[in-house]
């Protein structure tokens, strides 16, 4: 039923326009309808390679995401797929990613989760040597810095990350350098089967910022708003000279750590409280309907533009060819724009 009436919006969060709010919700729900379906087409077999989930975690990637313009970059990892279509991967081309054709972001060369578009978006490639992302981030926040640039890098990596010397390196080096990053760790409890306890002797990873010489704030990442805050926050005093900042937003795993993997190791009390008491898609879309800020019918229609999307992106993704096997030494480098075979022989591809 469409309404006519003119609904009177509470005090939601004044700082975001009701577009900006419908923004959110339409990628929390969008993120978690895509996770699902995934996952169920690996179940049955109709979807190869491996699936690493994100279900629980999109109060995290769309509300670190939100604040970020356009050429800020993003570095993710392999658990961030979520925060990378907020950032404006194309859905069709992930899928094609995944079905291993030619229209994916590595042109067929992975049907798997290394996916980024640094042309196209500044969205870095996730890489499998985990934090590896963290000191890439350094070096283009360097880059912003040193050519007056007024751009942010943000990297993301999940707790388990945290116990790697990379990633001790990159926070002492962007606060000696006083560079424009923000640095993002998804705590989703678990490294795998090892929970937080196993992985540092710490109370919160927040804290460990102190050691660094920059701010460290943890949040709540059932609560897509508040974690938008804090990161809108550490956003801004990248971009206005003030250094880097550390988040980190707790959340859970709601699933195993890639599609093989049913976590029995995660009690079973936990994973329901964090569903039933933490669901950051379910806390938002009751909050703006609350609110008025959303009603009934458009939470049908976004849903409804949902799942068009995604039967658009699955179609599309069958219907791109596989690349051939010539293709395979094509385009690994760029130059002037354009994918080429080789430096210096231009031609080729145009760069996406
Ligand atoms: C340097 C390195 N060591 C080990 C691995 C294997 N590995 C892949 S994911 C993972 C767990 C990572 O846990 P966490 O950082 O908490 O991220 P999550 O999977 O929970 O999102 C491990 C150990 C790796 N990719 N890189
Ligand atoms: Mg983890």
């Amino acid at each position: 039923m469409a309404t006519t009436q003119t609904r009177q919006r509470k005090d939601t969060d004044p700082r975001l326009s009701d577009d900006e709010l419908k923004r959110a919700l339409y990628l929390v729900k969008l993120c978690r309808y895509f996770d699902e379906r995934m996952e169920s087409l690996y179940r049955q077999g109709k979807l190869p390679g491996a699936i690493y989930s994100g279900r629980g975690q999109e109060g995290t990637h769309i509300g670190v995401v939100l604040p970020l313009g356009p050429e800020d970059s993003l570095f993710p990892t392999h658990r961030d797929l979520s925060a990378q279509i907020a950032k404006g991967l194309d859905l069709k081309r992930i899928m094609a990613q995944y079905w291993g054709r030619i229209d994916g972001y590595t042109r067929g060369r992975d049907g798997n989760s290394h996916i980024g578009d640094w042309y196209g978006n500044k969205t870095w490639t996730v890489m499998s040597h985990l934090p590896i992302a963290y000191p890439v981030a350094c070096g283009a926040a360097l880059a912003y810095k040193r050519r007056g640039e007024p751009h942010i890098a943000m990297a993301i990596c999940g707790d388990g990350s945290t116990s790697n010397g990379r990633w001790h390196e990159s926070l002492n080096m962007s606060a000696i350098a006083q560079l424009p990053v923000v640095w993002v760790v998804n705590n989703n409890l678990y490294a795998y089967s090892a929970p937080n306890e196993l992985e540092f002797s710490v109370p919160t990873i927040a804290e460990r910022a102190a050691a660094y010489g920059m701010p460290g704030v943890r949040v709540d990442g059932a609560d897509v708003l508040a974690v938008e805050a804090a990161a809108r926050e550490a956003v801004e005093r990248a971009r206005g000279g003030g250094g880097p900042s550390l988040i980190e937003s707790v959340s859970l795993r709601w699933k195993g750590h890639a599609g093989h993997d049913p976590a029995k190791y995660v009690p079973k009390e936990l994973l329901e409280e964090y569903m039933r008491d933490k669901d950051p898609v379910k806390i938002l879309e009751e909050r703006l309907l609350s609110d008025g800020v959303v009603d009934d019918q458009e939470v049908a229609d976004i849903q409804g533009r949902i799942e068009k999307e995604f039967e658009d992106g699955y179609e599309f993704a069958q219907s791109s060819p596989f690349p051939e096997p010539e293709d395979f030494s094509k385009g690994l480098w760029v130059e002037d724009g354009y994918w080429t075979s080789e430096p210096g022989r231009g031609g080729g591809t145009e760069a996406s």
